[in-house]
């Protein structure tokens, strides 16, 4: 009996912490309920991928948030620690394909290993809410919420592009692409545009900038990087017309205090005014596109060598009339601003080096406050005063922006534009082991949201993957359906996993609830007290969790702006790790237990 316990000299894991555990089990020690007579704190790490087997970034991370939640647990709070497993994705995929297993059994064993491996550790998880995210009694509710959001208009479809192998007839994850080419088949791999899903995280662009202000418990590392992300900018844009057509297009810039220096406009090669030159210009035809076959993510335009090709086309001037060549060029994105860039290669370093490169123009209208301007070398890209502006001369870039600005509004030629670098978030993926996007096309060709009688659209667990097509694609029989008496074909894409991410902290708090959420158990809870988890997350996830507690507040299902006070980013944990390249030229990962190691390179490391 308890009474005649003594303490033991000796810690003995296996005899201690399962008596300990058993009895957290038995009396249901973590487990909590809503009390409005104590103060809650909702403590929450970010929830794990099952993987497989936990390695020590989660040791690391769930420690941290266990020790938060034990003191603050002694501190006679009413404490919510919630786990559970954010199970779709396509590690699943590959391990099913290698393994000849299907996702959702390879992902059920993971789940049932790394959680005993969570007891053994001996956190205060409050086990009754647990989730995963690939059950249907989950996704279910995000399938319904989207449709809401598409009823709002928050939702919408265009094309987008994807790296598409032309042999396999399939899409490439980014990761699925080697060295340009097909994992499996070695097949140079294409963008090809193809119809996708998106939601308009724009909308909220504002508001998740200005609120950042208000996130007083987040480092400011992570508030730096996402106001980077969302990356608001004022400028101007502004017509300009095209010499000998009855055409004009705008640009957008945010110094239109160097309007005076422009010498060329730069237009994407997507631009319809690069269409149209190319009937006429092989060369511009070419170049198109070579464009059109290269993937640009913005960390590679920055390094990419420039390259453009005149269009032959002039432009003239808004303010001087003066005409100045349209070049067509690698470097200006279609679907940032307008397309089109007034080109200043005497205060822009890009311009500049373009301008050397194929001999164009290069004039200076900016000088520093106290002295002169030497362009000769590079471009002098800061603020200072206007000269050889006419009208504009001596004034600051303040005056000079809005003196401008002034005047092209008032000859109807432009308008003052704020501009957000954040994109709407596109949802599509071609994979298999995601939640279906609950859209259905009727036979006469409108798409709709899938009737609410209709949800969930199902994921078939039970499926062979043959390593190129997801089995929802393959099995044509699988989108066949019937809406108000109308043959239909249901949508075989499945949504980002990000979606899934974005609310589980909300869903913990009525993890059984038949709706998505309870609002008065989430309001008891919400917002949650202390997050935890990697930096690595600081944009996508970290800006998604907050966009959907938005939507969720806006749904009425929240009432509260923000979805955490306090964040903490623990740092990563490093360790030798070792592969080898198999022979189509894939890194294969191997366990440092299965790696005998000889010898030590010159710094000592094995
Ligand atoms: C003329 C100019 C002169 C510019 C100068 C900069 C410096 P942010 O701040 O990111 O919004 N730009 C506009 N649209 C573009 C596009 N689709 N692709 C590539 N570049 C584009 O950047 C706005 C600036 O990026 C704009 O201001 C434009 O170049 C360029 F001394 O116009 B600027």
């Amino acid at each position: 009996t308890a009474g005649n316990r003594v303490m033991q000299e000796q810690y003995n894991p296996s005899e201690i912490e399962a008596l300990v555990q058993k009895h957290w089990h038995d009396n249901k020690t973590f487990e909590v309920t809503e009390d409005a007579n104590k103060e809650k704190f909702y403590c929450l790490s970010m929830f794990p991928y099952p993987s497989g087997r936990l390695h020590m970034g989660h040791v690391r991370n769930y420690t941290i948030g266990d020790v938060v939640a034990r003191f603050q647990r002694l501190q006679g709070k009413n404490v919510l620690q919630p786990i559970g497993w954010d199970s779709f994705g396509l590690p699943a995929e590959n391990a099913a394909i290698n393994n000849k297993t299907a996702p959702a059994p390879w992902t059920y064993e993971n789940i049932e290993y790394m959680k005993n491996q969570l007891k053994l550790l001996g956190f205060g998880y409050d086990w009754s809410r647990e989730i995963a995210t690939c059950t249907p009694e989950y996704y279910r509710w995000e399938q319904w919420f989207f449709t809401k959001l598409y009823e709002k208009g928050l939702v919408y479809k265009k094309t987008a592009s994807v790296n598409w192998c032309p042999n396999d007839e399939t899409v490439l994850a980014n990761e699925q692409v080697q060295d340009g080419c097909c994992w499996r088949c070695d097949t140079p791999v294409e963008q090809k545009e193809i119809p996708q899903w998106f939601i308009k995280i724009t909308a909220y662009a504002e508001e998740l900038l200005n609120d950042i202000d208000t996130l007083d418990g987040w480092p400011d590392q992570v508030k730096t990087m996402q106001r980077n992300w969302i990356g608001r900018s004022e400028g101007v844009e502004m017509t300009f017309g095209v010499a000998g057509h009855d055409k004009s297009f705008d640009i957008y810039t945010t110094r239109p205090d160097t309007l005076m220096g422009v010498t060329y406009v730069a237009i994407a090669a997507g631009h319809p005014l690069a269409e149209i030159a190319a009937h006429t210009n092989p060369e511009l035809a070419a170049f198109i596109d070579e464009c059109k076959n290269s993937t640009t993510s913005e960390a590679e335009l920055a390094t990419m060598e420039k390259r453009g090709v005149a269009t032959g086309l002039f432009a003239i001037h808004p303010i001087t009339g003066k005409q100045v060549p349209i070049w067509a060029a690698n470097f200006v994105l279609m679907n940032y601003g307008t397309g089109a860039v007034m080109s200043v290669p005497g205060h822009d370093q890009r311009d500049f080096e373009f301008a050397k490169k194929y001999g164009l123009a290069i004039e200076a209208v900016i000088k520093p406050v106290d002295g002169d301007v030497d362009i000769s070398e590079a471009a002098y890209t800061e603020k200072g005063v206007l000269f050889n502006s006419g009208e504009f001369d001596g004034l600051d870039f303040e005056a000079g922006f809005n003196a401008i600005a002034n005047k092209l509004v008032a000859e109807g030629k432009g308008k003052r534009q704020v501009n957000y670098r954040l994109r709407d978030w596109g949802v599509s993926r071609q994979r298999y082991w995601g939640a279906p996007i609950p859209m259905v096309t009727l036979a006469d060709g409108t798409v709709i949201p899938t009737p609410a009688d209709q949800l969930p659209v199902l994921l078939p667990e039970d499926v062979v993957m043959d390593g190129i097509q997801s089995p929802i694609k393959a099995d044509k029989e699988w989108a066949k359906t019937q809406v108000n008496g109308q043959d239909a074909l249901r949508e075989t894409d499945t949504f980002d996993t990000f979606m899934e991410s974005s609310w589980y902290y909300a869903r913990y708090c009525s993890p059984h609830a038949d709706e998505m959420l309870d609002p008065a158990k989430a309001n008891y809870w919400l917002p949650v007290d202390q997050y935890i988890g990697g930096i690595e997350h600081a944009c996508m996830h970290l800006l998604y969790f907050r966009f959907f507690h938005k939507l969720l507040r806006d749904a009425g299902l929240v009432n509260s702006n923000e979805p955490a006070k306090q964040l903490l980013t623990q740092g990563m944990v490093l360790a030798d790790a070792f592969y080898y390249i198999n022979e189509k030229g894939a890194r294969v990962w191997v366990s440092p237990l299965d790696v005998a190691t000889t010898e030590k390179d010159d710094k000592g490391r094995i």
